[in-house]
């Protein structure tokens, strides 16, 4: 069986990591869209059908095997595409470095940023008679736990920058500055003070934004969300 790679790709999602390392692989691909329960905010069921965990992104290569979590799409298709792309390694030290991106953007990092932005969006959203009690807890956690411990991760990773050429490991391109994009994404968009003291980080994403495969990845998202979804 050959046939296209499909992204199948929930709007507003970490799919968005696919899509943009499929751009930066100059490979065929095409792009199925999901849309989130808007109350649930659980992905149509439909994905399920491609992969059990029913999640995004998940990516069936042109041979129908079916790929799912970013850092595995990230480490299956580099590596696949390793001599036509270089955003792989093929030294020991440079794969480690790339696997450790890989695998910390989504673990501790991630669970960070969720806890810091679930945290300051429950305050934003309790209603005022509990706000006061409420918002003293979170915020306690917030500036005990989750805040320091986001800190660490975007201090890491504004370091690793400036020891890597602008770049997240390896001193180039590779799918590791593909995975941390949205980490920053997340944080631009809904804590943005956060960021103010890395200037690392600050250049690097929009270093990475103004990416032509980056900028190519956006375009045919939307045209896949107006085709496919309005
Ligand atoms: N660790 C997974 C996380 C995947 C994930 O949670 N995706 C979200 C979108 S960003 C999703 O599919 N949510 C819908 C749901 O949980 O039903 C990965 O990196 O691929």
């Amino acid at each position: 069986m050959s046939q296209r790679i499909v992204v199948h790709h929930l709007e507003n999602s970490r799919g968005n990591r696919a899509v943009w390392l499929m751009e930066e692989l100059g490979v065929p691909y095409e792009i199925k869209m999901y849309q989130f329960d808007s109350f649930t905010f659980k992905a149509d069921p439909a994905l399920k059908k491609v992969h059990p965990a029913g999640k995004s992104p998940v990516v069936t290569d042109s041979d129908g095997t079916v790929v799912a979590e970013s850092g595995l799409v990230m480490e299956y298709f580099g590596e696949k595409y390793r001599k036509t792309a270089d955003l792989w390694a093929d030294d020991k030290k440079g794969l480690l470095a790339i696997k450790y991106g890989l695998y910390s953007a989504e673990a501790n990092f991630m669970t960070a940023v969720s806890m810091v932005i679930g945290n300051v969006r429950a305050r934003q959203s309790v209603p005022m008679g509990v706000s006061f009690v409420l918002g003293k807890l979170l915020g306690v956690i917030e500036s005990r736990w989750a805040g320091p411990e986001l800190h660490r991760w975007l201090s890491l990773l504004d370091q690793q920058i400036g020891e890597n050429n602008g770049f997240c490991c390896n001193g180039r391109f590779t799918v590791a500055d593909v995975m941390y994009e949205t980490n920053i994404y997340l944080m631009h968009k809904f804590t943005p003070h956060y960021l103010k003291d890395y200037d690392n980080i600050i250049k690097w994403y929009e270093a990475m934004h103004a990416r032509p495969a980056f900028k190519a990845a956006h375009e045919k998202i939307s045209q896949a969300v107006q085709t496919q979804l309005k």
